[in-house]
C-alpha cells in the first residue's frame, strides 16, 4: 500500500481540472511511491467549489485558501488560480511546510517571483511550477537529442505560441478564464501566459537566455471589465515578437499573439544545429521531425517520428506501440515525475528557481518592448 499525500487543490478552473485528473489517473499508469488523494479544493464561488468536489471526489470544498494551508492533514498545495494570488498563497503554504505544485508563469514579475523564491527555499519544501509541454514524450524526445549531441552545435532557436480568441472586441477582461485579459490578475499578456511555455521548453533545451529585443502591441485598448461592468483600458499585449541571444552563442527568435486567425493553440519550435535539425508542432504533439544531414544522401530528408514505441520518454507506460496520447497526460507525467522525486527528496524541474529564470526573461521582454532597446537577463 502506498502512503496517502493529501492534495489542497486552490481554484477550481480550466488548470484545476488538468491537475484533478493528473492526481486521479497517475496511480493508476506509473508507478508512484504516493497515492494522491484529493482532500479539499478551494474556489471563490461555494456551489461551483461543491460542485467540482463532488464531480472529481474531493472530500471536502471552501471558499477560503487560509483553510486549505491550516488543514494539517494537506501535504501538498497545488495553486491553480489567476497569476496575481500565486505569490501570496505559495508563501502562506512554504510557512506552513508544505510542498507546492504552481501552475505557471511563477508570479505578477521578477520582484515577486523573488520573493516566492526566498520563501520556498528558506522553508526547504518540495516545489514545482507547471509548465507542462515539457512532458510532451515528443518535446522531451527532443531534450534527450539535444543532450547526445545529435544536433551538434546550436545555431537557431524559433519558437511560437498563436491563439485566435481575443480577436472579438466583445471578449471582456476580469472574469473566469479571461482574468487573462486584465493586467492586474495577469500580470502581463501573451508574454507570460504563452512565451512563457516557449521560453521554459528554449532554456531546458537550449540553455538561458542572455539578452533580448522585443516589440509588443495592444490591438484592442479598450474591453468591458467583468468585475465592474465598466469599459475599461487594457494593460496587457495582445502580441509580442522577440530576438535574444543564448549563452552558448545561438539565436532565438519567438513570436506570440491572440490574433493570429485560424491558430488555437499553435504551439511550434525548430532548433537548427550544425548536423542536424529538429521540428514540433503541439497540433501533431505526438510526431518529431528530425533531420540529420550525417544520413546517406540518397535517403536523406525530414524524418517524422511517431512518438508512440515503449522505448520513447513516457510512452511505455500508456497503451501499446502506435496508439497516441494527448494534452492531458503531460500533466499525469508531470504528476509522476514529482510524486517519484518528493520521496526521495529531490527537486522535480522546473524548479520555482528555474520558473524565475523564465520570469526575468518575460520581464527583459517587456522592459525591451517599452523602452525600444535590447534588454540583459537577469540571472536567476
Ligand atoms: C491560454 O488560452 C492558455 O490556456 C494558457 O493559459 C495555457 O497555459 C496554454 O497551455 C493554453 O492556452
Amino acid at each position: 500500500m502506498n502512503k496517502k499525500l493529501n492534495v489542497g487543490l486552490i481554484g477550481y478552473g480550466f488548470m484545476g481540472r488538468t491537475h484533478s485528473n493528473a492526481y486521479c489517473k497517475v496511480g493508476h499508469f506509473f508507478d508512484v511511491p504516493y497515492e494522491p488523494v484529493l482532500r479539499v479544493v478551494c474556489g471563490l464561488e461555494e456551489k461551483v467549489a461543491k460542485a467540482f468536489a463532488e464531480q472529481w471526489g474531493y472530500e471536502s470544498y471552501t471558499t477560503d485558501w487560509h483553510k486549505v494551508i491550516e488543514d494539517d492533514k494537506v501535504d501538498v498545495v497545488d495553486i491553480c488560480v489567476p497569476n496575481n494570488v500565486h505569490a501570496e498563497i505559495a508563501i502562506a503554504a512554504a510557512k506552513a511546510g508544505k510542498a507546492i505544485v504552481c501552475e505557471k508563469p511563477l508570479a505578477l514579475n521578477g520582484v515577486q517571483g523573488k520573493k516566492m523564491v526566498d520563501a520556498i527555499e528558506k522553508a526547504g519544501v518540495a516545489n514545482l511550477v507547471s509548465f507542462n509541454y515539457r512532458r510532451v514524450p515528443a518535446v522531451t524526445l527532443a531534450k534527450m537529442l539535444i543532450d547526445e549531441g545529435r544536433l551538434g552545435r546550436i545555431f537557431h532557436y524559433r519558437a511560437n505560441f498563436l491563439q485566435d480568441w481575443t480577436i472579438s472586441t466583445k471578449v471582456p477582461q476580469g472574469g473566469m478564464g479571461t482574468w487573462r485579459l486584465d493586467v492586474k490578475a495577469a500580470g502581463s499578456g501573451v508574454t507570460g501566459d504563452l512565451l512563457a511555455h516557449c521560453i521554459d521548453t528554449a532554456m531546458w533545451q537550449n540553455g538561458p537566455i542572455g539578452s533580448v529585443c522585443a516589440m509588443t502591441e495592444t490591438f484592442v485598448k479598450e474591453r468591458m471589465h467583468v468585475e465592474t461592468g465598466k469599459v475599461e483600458a487594457v494593460g496587457i499585449d495582445d502580441a509580442c515578437t522577440f530576438f535574444c541571444r543564448f549563452d552558448n552563442g545561438s539565436l532565438g527568435n519567438f513570436e506570440s499573439t491572440r490574433y493570429a486567425r485560424g491558430h488555437k493553440a499553435l504551439y511550434t519550435f525548430e532548433i537548427n544545429g550544425e548536423h542536424a535539425s529538429i521540428a514540433w508542432d503541439l497540433h501533431d504533439l505526438h510526431r518529431l521531425s528530425y533531420f540529420d544531414h550525417r544520413d546517406e544522401s540518397i535517403v536523406r530528408g525530414w524524418r517524422s517520428v511517431h512518438v508512440t514505441d515503449s522505448d520513447m520518454p513516457y510512452m511505455g507506460n500508456w497503451w501499446v506501440p502506435g496508439l497516441q496520447i494527448g494534452y492531458e497526460h503531460t500533466f499525469v507525467h508531470q504528476a509522476a515525475d514529482f510524486l517519484v522525486n518528493l520521496a526521495k527528496g529531490k527537486p522535480t524541474s522546473p524548479t520555482f528557481r528555474e520558473a524565475l529564470a523564465t520570469q526575468y526573461v518575460c520581464d527583459a521582454v517587456l522592459a525591451s518592448a517599452k523602452n525600444q532597446k535590447w534588454e540583459k537577463v537577469k540571472k536567476a
